[in-house]
């Protein structure tokens, strides 16, 4: 293979957010911005770096991936990379290439997404670099793939004929091997040495009333669902739908929520579905959702911790230590104190769950964005929460039949309180508006704290406000400026952060919870439980002064 050295410019922009760099189809469109960023990835390798490395290539199957997948087998050649394993048609959810990285223990890998962003030709396309735990590349590492973006002067490249990514198989050039794998085989055994397959079946099939739904959202989970549900558990065909992978999701906005599920919702609602589900464009998000009971992320988190001795899985490992991102609310920190277990507050973004994870001391995580997880793998998995919840309604079933996701929820509140919690997402924001809210937070929490603490608003007392700042108990890095809390002296709190996840604009995001342990209160609506915290937060942060914006794009 000849290598062929490009000389290039750099563009100032590939900063990588939260979850990798994500930018309209357009901007990876243009010469060699994809090449720049693969070729910045590539240098950016822990040792021994690129040159004789195996890595695993894949994702979400949106439009630009096909181009993307020829950019990255022509600039690894270059590089003298000397393997790499591609899912069938380039598809791979991002947990199931979590699970291919460790488990081929290659060393990296890279993920062709943006997620729950929109996909298409006027939309989003994103590049992630994961490292050889099977995780999202540390801050470390995505900063230097920054500072080598703004610095590359030339990619390596080999020219190549067209690769058929269709058929599974090995095929050499002369030092450098592509492998295409199925996309779908490994993820599935995964899951079924982690859950109780046959008793999920025998529930089943004891319980034919127990329907279920589980919404692909046309996003890649379409394919690793069918096979769960219909194959393996014997679902009927009618408890899964939007299970075509499309590379512009329909035209939909592949985000499980309340808003962007709404076709799932309608459904299980109109049909009296018992049990329905739905995942994001990658597969790494859930969301839960039964007949009259939307189960909250944060809440969803606790609950299988709680109940995490009825897996398997946790049956063999036991329960280490679980954690959240610092918005998340405090649900799962009173199951980590019940049961006598290390809890863990990290910013958000998976990657900070990362060493924790690898030290053995953390076993299930989660965050409010609809992400929950293990260490089963280094990324939050939407098809493994949700599998989770079943097997655990199975076996709760057993003993008790007739429990279903409702009576678990309010089961829950009546051992832990309730958490209440929501999410105000105002997004595309003009950024300097953006910037103006947080300016304003960090003028009341820095220069004007004295007057700010104890303050009351309403019926809340500020009790401790600042940016939030994350030290790594295993590597003693340190993430500065993660989101502003507000905390009062009853631990409600306030939280306002800018996204690293949005490709256009600003999304502010604001997060609000409030603790109750009065029984009469467990029953009540989200919205109207939270009301005057959500006016207080309103008031504190001047968000519609200084936005412009009567209302949230998104509620969650
Ligand atoms: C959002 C969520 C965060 C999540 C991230 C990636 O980030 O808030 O919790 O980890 O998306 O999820 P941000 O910076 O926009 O708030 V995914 O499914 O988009 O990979
Ligand atoms: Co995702």
């Amino acid at each position: 293979l000849e290598v062929c050295t490009i000389p290039t410019k750099p563009y100032n922009d590939q900063k990588p957010g939260t979850s990798g760099l994500r930018k309209r189809v357009k901007v990876f469109q243009q010469e060699n911005y994809t090449h720049n960023f693969i070729q910045a990835i590539l240098d950016s390798m822990p040792a021994p770096g690129a040159k004789g490395s195996t890595l695993v290539v894949g994702g979400d199957g949106r439009y630009y991936s096909k181009e993307a997948i020829e950019i990255i087998i022509r600039v690894a050649a270059g590089n003298k990379v000397s393997k790499l394993i591609i899912g069938q048609n380039g598809i791979l959810s991002t947990p199931a290439a979590s699970n291919l990285i460790r488990v081929l223990k290659a060393d990296g890998g890279i993920l062709l997404t943006a997620s729950h962003n929109p996909g298409g030709p006027d939309n989003d396309f994103g590049i992630k670099f994961n490292v050889n735990n099977g995780g999202p590349a540390p801050e470390n590492i995505t900063n230097l793939i920054y500072e080598k973006s703004k610095d590359i002067k030339q990619i390596f490249l080999c020219e190549f004929p067209e690769i058929d990514l269709s058929t599974i198989g090995e095929r050499q050039f002369d030092g450098f091997t592509i492998k295409i794998v199925d996309s779908v085989h490994d993820y599935v055994i995964l899951l079924k040495e982690i859950f109780d397959f046959d008793l999920i079946k025998n529930f089943f099939v004891k319980n034919p009333d127990y329907t279920v739904l589980f919404d692909g959202m046309h996003g890649v989970t379409g394919p690793y669902g069918k096979r769960i549900f219909i194959e393996e558990l014997g679902l009927p065909q009618s408890s899964v739908q939007s299970c075509i992978s499309l590379p512009d999701f329909g035209g939909g906005h592949p985000d499980p929520n309340l808003t962007y599920a709404h076709d799932l919702v309608k459904r299980v609602e109109k049909e009296n579905i018992k049990f329905g589900a739905a995942s994001d464009g990658d597969g790494d998000r859930n969301m839960i959702y039964g007949k009259g009971a939307f189960v909250n992320p944060s809440d969803s988190v606790a609950i299988i911790a709680a109940h995490a001795e009825l897996i398997p899985y946790f049956k063999r490992t036991g329960i280490k230590g679980l954690a959240r991102s610092m918005p998340t609310s405090a649900a799962i920190d009173l199951v980590a104190k019940n049961k006598g277990v290390e809890m863990f507050e990290v910013p958000t973004g998976w990657k900070f769950f990362g060493n924790l994870l690898d030290a053995g001391r953390l076993s299930i995580c989660g965050e409010e964005s609809f992400g929950t997880g293990s260490d089963h793998i280094r990324e939050k998995d939407g098809l493994w929460a949700i599998v989770a919840w079943i097997n655990i309604i199975a076996a709760i079933n057993e003993k008790k039949p007739g429990v279903g996701i409702k009576e678990i929820l309010f089961n829950h509140y009546e051992t832990y309180g309730r958490n209440f919690f929501t999410r105000y997402d105002y997004e595309e924001v003009d950024g300097e508006n953006a910037k103006k809210v947080i300016m304003h937070l960090h003028h009341l929490i820095g220069e004007g704290k004295n007057e700010f603490i104890g303050k009351t608003f309403g019926q809340f007392i500020v009790s401790k406000a600042d940016d939030f700042e994350y030290c790594d108990p295993i590597d003693g890095s340190v993430s500065k400026n993660q989101g502003i809390r507000i905390i009062f002296t009853d631990n409600s709190r306030i939280v306002i952060r800018l996204s690293g996840t949005g490709s256009q604009g600003a999304t502010i995001r604001l997060y609000i919870e409030k603790y109750s342990k009065n029984p009469f209160d467990y029953e009540m609506d989200n919205q109207i439980a939270l009301k005057p915290l959500i006016e207080v937060a309103l008031e504190i942060t001047k968000l519609q002064e200084f936005t412009g914006r009567e209302k949230p794009t998104v509620i969650t």
